[in-house]
């Protein structure tokens, strides 16, 4: 019990009546058409029944009832039990699990338009098996929400180390492919695809920078290993992207320019296309920051980023592949939170339709708390992909326990326009990226409770509208096994951990606190924080009276609430206004001494997360109960460690002490 099954971890059914219903309904074998019985959801099932149903199962036990999977033409069961609408209805990568009976015995139908929407319908079977919930009467049809999934890996091939990774090492050994493929790999493949995503790249965004030399992968050397990546995925319905370097013409190629619009050039990226599209029919086409933290771009020509991610768009077009534009691009000097709609907004309907424009969940970077980016909603003429960190660069790394499904659902499910309307923001874009944060430590994330995010990630990815709660109890049951009472706590700490890191870390949106480079320890007076602090106050002016404009940019209702501290949330207020120590908060404490109390609240969380876990002994096995044991008691100390360094910055700051300060 390491953790490396993740939430995939089969186990017997123990309960000798959900057992007997199971055997019932699954117990007699898969029946599947030629064209997947090798595939992945096949091995999928061979791999959770026989242990789920122990030896009972078998393929011909006569008494039992059959799973079916494929599509209404493939078997007479299915198209008795699944209706010709109904199949149709749940598209492309959509499924429909259904129990009922056929010629007499109980059967169990997974049906889909491909084989993609197999392997989830199957995903989607075994979570019910695994949750002990009823197979009787079963009938479930789902579809992804958002048809682009994908996750990004900041992996740096040449050096294996991950940007903001920090469980481990790179689980891509690039020089040993395609000749070894570790079965890691294989197991990575099935993650991504029980998580529901359709594609990956494989890559950290930086390609050059600090020698990172992610653009090696563009070079022929690197085409046969790509291949054999994909070749990994493919069975789970993945595709391959790579992180592409703006100046590859010249880096790769041999060319003396990388201007988009200079003809040799465009050229020289539809034969690299080519080159790919040949050896991987499927690839799924490129991510790339460009005039961003000095990666190179477009700018340096004096053309626009349309035209740059268009001329790439151009050379993938025939191939059916896209690009991924990032905009997150910011010049260091001001505020940046206005920039990136001041640079992209006019220029939408200006990108390829093959262009997505991938815009970062806030205008910041990963901050516990942000607005949402205002880009959302703002360009109706132009593909956008929300992008979310699943690695905790801002919120604890490896070493704080941080679950962000209320965060990521609250910024997915934001109303653009206001309560009354029905414009969210995930209705707005049309795919997801999320920075993983899986490595080769043996449970993949380093915090056994940061998989949780991993798994969160998926699901909202599929569904924006899952509840957080709902996902963290799953999770929990998946991960944990069924006891009510370690899954009542497990929730509890989880869905408690965001609250409680940004009341000891950055509470009242303030800003970043921490330190420079690794973006981890408190650092109130260093270059990397951002909090205009002064002798009289705390906070930026982000409105349009006082400020660098940030609130000006939303559609009402949110643009005049921001503007105003009267009515800015409580959560943003230093985020969008500059105010008196002395200013009072709505239940009539002070703004600084409910700055203090938050950390003296949030570390207090802290050390209660610790007393609920060890609750937790004997219940849950002794390999996984120490490891976040471990974590949790030293989640304690760094979260002493902001509460003391940010309260003791804040007192010399403003003159005024904490009167509760309980130390
Ligand atoms: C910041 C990270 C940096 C990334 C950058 C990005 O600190 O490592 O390269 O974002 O998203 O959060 O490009």
């Amino acid at each position: 019990e390491n953790g490396y099954e993740l939430w995939l971890r089969y186990r017997f059914e123990e309960n000798v009546v959900r057992r007997n219903e199971y055997m019932q309904y699954c117990g007699g074998g898969i029946a599947a058409p030629e064209a997947l019985k090798d595939g992945a959801a096949h091995a999928e099932l061979k791999r959770a029944l026989p242990v789920i149903l122990g030896k009972a199962f078998q393929a011909n036990n006569a008494r039992a009832g059959c799973i079916y999977l494929g599509g209404r033409d493939d078997h007479p069961a299915i198209a008795t039990l699944i209706g010709s609408d109904e199949l149709a209805g749940v598209g492309d990568e959509g499924f429909v699990v259904r129990t009922g009976s056929w010629e007499g015995r109980p059967a169990t139908v997974i049906a889909a338009n491909t084989t993609r929407g197999i392997l989830y319908g199957t995903f989607s079977l075994l979570r019910t098996l695994q949750l002990g919930e009823p197979l009787e009467e079963m009938h479930l049809a789902d579809a992804p929400k958002l048809r682009h999934r994908l996750a990004n890996h900041w992996d740096n091939p040449v050096r294996g180390s991950i940007e903001r990774g920090y469980g481990g090492k790179s689980i891509f050994n690039w020089g040993e492919l395609p000749k070894r493929i570790d079965s890691r790999l294989h197991d990575w493949a099935r993650l991504l695809a029980a998580m529901g995503l359709n594609g990956v790249a494989v890559n950290n965004v930086n390609t050059a920078k600090n020698d990172l030399e992610g653009w090696r992968l563009l070079t022929p050397e690197y085409l046969p290993k790509l291949s054999a990546l994909a070749g990994v995925l493919r069975p789970y319905g993945v595709k391959l992207y790579i992180s592409v370097n703006f100046f590859s013409p010249m880096i790769v190629g041999s060319l003396d320019t990388a201007d988009p619009l200079d003809p040799g050039v465009r050229k020289w990226w539809q034969a690299k296309a080519a080159e790919i599209y040949k050896t991987i029919p499927d690839f799924g086409g490129f991510l790339v920051k460009a005039d961003s933290e000095g990666e190179p771009g477009p700018l340096k020509y004096k053309r626009t980023h349309a035209e740059g991610a268009n001329m790439l768009a151009e050379a993938l077009a025939p191939h059916g592949g896209f690009v991924y534009w990032r905009a997150f691009v910011y010049n260091a000097r001001g505020d940046r939170t206005p920039q990136a709609y001041n640079q992209f907004k006019p220029l939408d309907g200006r990108f390829d339709k093959n262009v997505l424009l991938q815009v970062k969940n806030g205008p910041v970077d990963f901050q516990v708390r942000e607005p949402i980016s205002t880009l959302f909603g703002a360009m109706p003429r132009t593909a956008l992909a929300g992008e979310f960190q699943i690695t905790q660069e801002y919120t604890g790394q490896d070493k704080h326990v941080c679950f962000l499904a209320q965060m990521w659902s609250d910024v997915l499910r934001f109303p653009l326009k206001g309560e009354k309307n029905d414009m969210r923001m995930w209705n707005t874009t049309g795919a997801i990226a999320g920075v993983m944060n899986i490595t080769d430590s043996p449970n993949w994330t380093g915090h056994l409770l940061a998989q949780a995010n991993t798994y969160a990630f998926g699901r909202l990815a599929w569904n924006p509208d899952t509840s957080p709660d709902a996902i963290a109890s799953d999770w929990t049951r998946l991960t944990f096994g069924r006891d009510p009472v370690a899954e009542k706590t497990i929730v509890s700490i989880l869905r408690d951990s965001w609250p409680a890191y940004e009341n000891y870390t950055t509470p009242f949106g303030i800003g970043m606190l921490s330190d420079r480079n690794k973006h981890f320890s408190p650092d109130p007076a260093g270059r990397g924080s951002v909090h205009n602090a002064d002798s009289k106050g705390m906070g930026t002016n982000r409105n349009v009276a006082k400020g660098s404009g940030y609130a000006g940019q939303f559609s009402e209702p949110w643009r005049s609430r921001y503007e105003k501290p009267e009515t800015c949330p409580e959560e943003l207020l230093l985020f969008f206004h500059h105010l008196p120590y002395t200013y009072k908060l709505k239940d009539g404490a002070t703004l600084i001494q409910a700055f203090y109390d938050r950390h003296n609240e949030g570390v207090a969380a802290a050390r209660d997360f610790l007393r609920r876990w060890e609750t937790l002994r004997g219940r849950i096995d002794k390999e996984r109960y120490q490891q976040v044991r471990k974590k949790l008691s030293e989640q304690i100390g760094y979260a002493e460690e902001w509460q003391r360094s940010i309260n003791d910055y804040f007192q010399k700051r403003s003159g005024i002490s904490d009167t509760k300060d309980p130390s």
